[in-house]
């Protein structure tokens, strides 16, 4: 029997769609597989597992897939109707029933036992030496400490590369969550409840993270950077941040710092003055940041100046209030908080 044309056109319009299909796919992979927020690029110890258990089960349903859909196409080609021929009366087949049953039992298994071993080892508790980081989400901005450091940062983590970090999340108001796609999460960070999650970074580098539980108007805006740094930058910079806050120096700054223990001194921490507020981030280093208000502004000048003008203008709906400072006042403050390194 020789196939028929349409037999022939129908193969070969099954073979241009999974061709058409694999080549979209590949690249959606590679586009996103470059993209900062993206999870096919893992860049720390659990990242990895998580991602080879993905790539397990895509490989495996792939298999599956492509064998359904081969026998459904090659069956409606073979048994279709055809005149003069009557198809066999069968009941059932106690054989092929039991045979497909136990080929989907056996699929489950080979995944679930590495989901298993996966999610043992990733919640399991982190190594001994692991680095100790403190992560406080707040309407809409990050707070990390590092207890025993004496270190308190907000919206930029720093980490040393090659070195366990274990992570405890907490939340000052309503749920959040901490994802850094390439190095870990996502875990919730859930008032009056601590969770945590560890990993290992194994590359230097900058790492964007994000806010990923819907926790109110500046959901999208609440962002934050991990940054991972040789052992000793790592070391340097811990030096630097636990120290006190640089006094001001001229008159503009001075004036500028006058402002800042006052009339921000019950939002504000700057160590080293009287401003010990705890609502907003800590200012001691701010200049040391490479953004603002949780990654929303590069750290400059002018989007400092910006954002002190008017912060629910800049960020909607952010905590800090408009103070209605004059621009005299916030070229001083500029002036003092970008000294403080
Ligand atoms: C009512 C409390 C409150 C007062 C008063 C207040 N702030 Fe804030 N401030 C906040 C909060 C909350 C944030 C975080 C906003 C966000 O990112 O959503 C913030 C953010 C900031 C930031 C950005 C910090 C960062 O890490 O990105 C700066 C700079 C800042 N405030 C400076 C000031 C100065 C200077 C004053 C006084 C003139 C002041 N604030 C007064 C609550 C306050
Ligand atoms: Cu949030």
């Amino acid at each position: 029997m020789r196939p028929s044309p349409r037999a022939i056109s129908l193969t070969v319009l099954s073979l241009a769609i999974v061709l058409i299909t694999t080549w979209l796919i590949w690249i959606a992979w590679d586009a996103t597989a470059s993209d900062p927020m993206t999870t096919l690029a893992p860049l720390s110890d659990n990242a990895d597992a998580v991602q080879g258990l993905y790539n397990f089960v895509t490989i495996l349903a792939g298999i599956v897939m492509v064998g359904v859909l081969t026998l459904t196409l090659a069956f409606a080609v073979i048994f279709r109707e055809r005149a003069g021929h009557e198809p066999q009366q069968i009941h059932g087949n106690s054989r092929l029933e039991v045979l497909w049953t136990l080929i989907p039992v056996a699929i489950v298994i080979a995944i679930a036992l590495p989901s298993f071993s996966v999610i043992i080892d990733t919640t399991g508790d982190a190594p001994d030496d692991a680095l100790e980081v403190v992560a406080t989400g707040n309407q809409w901005w990050f707070e990390f400490e590092y207890p025993g450091l004496d270190v308190t940062t907000a919206n930029e983590l720093h980490l040393p590369v090659d070195r366990a970090v274990n992570v405890e999340l907490r939340s000052e108001d309503v749920i959040h969550s901490f994802w850094v796609p390439q190095l870990s999460g996502k875990v919730d960070m859930v008032p009056g409840h601590e969770n945590r999650l560890w990993f290992t970074p194994h590359e230097t580098g900058m790492f964007l993270g994000q806010c990923a539980e819907f926790c109110g108007t500046s959901h999208a805006n609440m962002r934050f950077r991990v940054f991972v740094h040789a052992p000793e930058d790592f070391d340097a910079w811990v030096a630097s941040q636990a120290a006190d806050a640089e006094p001001a120096q001229g008159d503009l700054a001075l004036a500028g710092e006058k402002i800042a223990t006052t009339l921000c001194a019950a939002c504000h921490t700057i160590r080293g003055t009287n401003a010990v507020g705890q609502i907003g981030p800590d200012l001691t280093h701010i200049a040391s940041r490479t953004t603002l208000a949780s990654g929303m502004f590069e750290n400059n000048s002018e989007n400092m100046a910006a954002w002190l003008a008017n912060p629910p203008g800049e960020k909607p709906g952010s905590i800090m209030p408009n103070l209605n400072l004059n621009a005299e006042q916030i070229e001083q403050l500029v002036a003092y908080l970008q000294d403080l390194k």
